[in-house]
């Protein structure tokens, strides 16, 4: 996806319209970031801003050098394609992992996302299990998931094995599962390394009373994780709000279901009953 400066701008420009349109970015809520192929800044010219060293408050040894692109603190989602370089810029980390600068963007003030240490902490696991395939990260406040944190007493097995059962995509899209990460405050430390331990397994955390985190491939990957999942609890909610749920594929569908896409499900989740 990332031969050049250009292409990566609209894909970012692109998700962030489309997670918009889907209503999962209220005001300044939901923030982007991808890590950048080396090649794109040794080639770009654009790259010649230079702030000072930032530091970071956490350590990020396995990024050391590394260059993102990243949504802005405070900025809207929806307004990225009408001006790029005020809403989102591109920052370079330290060769320590410990500061980061900013190179291109961010023209009408701040700097990265509030969430900025969730991301990094996310990329930092997702790179090391991935073997550095994985690029992207995406949060958002998509309505349903959050929904489902208010409505039900959740961990990580029943979330995932709820979503399994309300939507057959999931299991395809998710066999590991979903980690379950208890409220806490947003854009703190806690919550960086409370998200980063589920990554270690998963792809796609949902934070209570907030919102999601996916990593992937790329934006799409990400993207569509979330998408998945939200309809599952769009499902589990309209289904609770039609009268109750009735049926729901049942342990032994999903175990077909494994069986024909030969997925590595969490099997402790698979065989549990909720
Ligand atoms: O960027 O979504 O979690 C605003 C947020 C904080
Ligand atoms: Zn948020």
């Amino acid at each position: 996806m990332q031969n050049s400066f250009p292409n990566c701008l609209s894909e970012i420009i692109k998700t962030s319209r489309d997670i918009w349109s889907k209503g999962w970015a209220e005001a300044n809520a939901g923030n982007i970031s991808v890590r950048l192929d080396p090649e794109i800044f040794q080639t770009e010219v654009a790259f010649e801003q230079r702030s000072d060293w930032i530091a970071l408050g956490m350590d990020f040894p396995v990024l050391a050098g590394e260059c993102f692109l990243v949504s802005g603190r405070g900025k809207y989602l929806r307004n990225i394609e009408l001006s790029p370089e005020k809403n989102i810029g591109v920052i370079e980390l330290d060769n320590s992992g410990r500061k980061y600068r900013v190179l291109w963007g961010y023209e009408s003030g701040g700097g990265p996302t509030s969430e900025l240490l969730a991301h990094l902490k996310a990329h930092a696991i997702r790179k090391k299990v991935s073997k550095g395939v994985e690029r992207a990260v995406i949060h958002v406040h998509s309505p349903n998931l959050i929904t489902l944190t208010y409505a039900l007493d959740l961990d990580t097995p029943r979330i995932s094995k709820l979503l399994w059962e309300m939507h057959a995509e999931c299991i395809v899209m998710f066999p590991e599962g979903v980690e379950f990460v208890l409220w806490m405050l947003p854009g703190s430390s806690e919550l960086a390394d409370a998200t980063a331990k589920g990554l270690q397994r998963r792809r796609i955390a949902v934070w209570q009373f907030h919102g999601v985190v996916a990593t992937g491939r790329n934006l799409d990957a990400a993207f569509g994780l979330i998408d998945v999942a939200e309809k599952a609890a769009e499902n589990y909610l309209k289904t609770m709000a039609g009268g109750g749920v009735k049926n729901k594929l049942t342990t032994q569908q999903l175990q077909a279901i494994v069986k024909h896409f030969n997925l590595k499900p969490d099997t402790s989740i698979l065989n549990m009953e909720i």
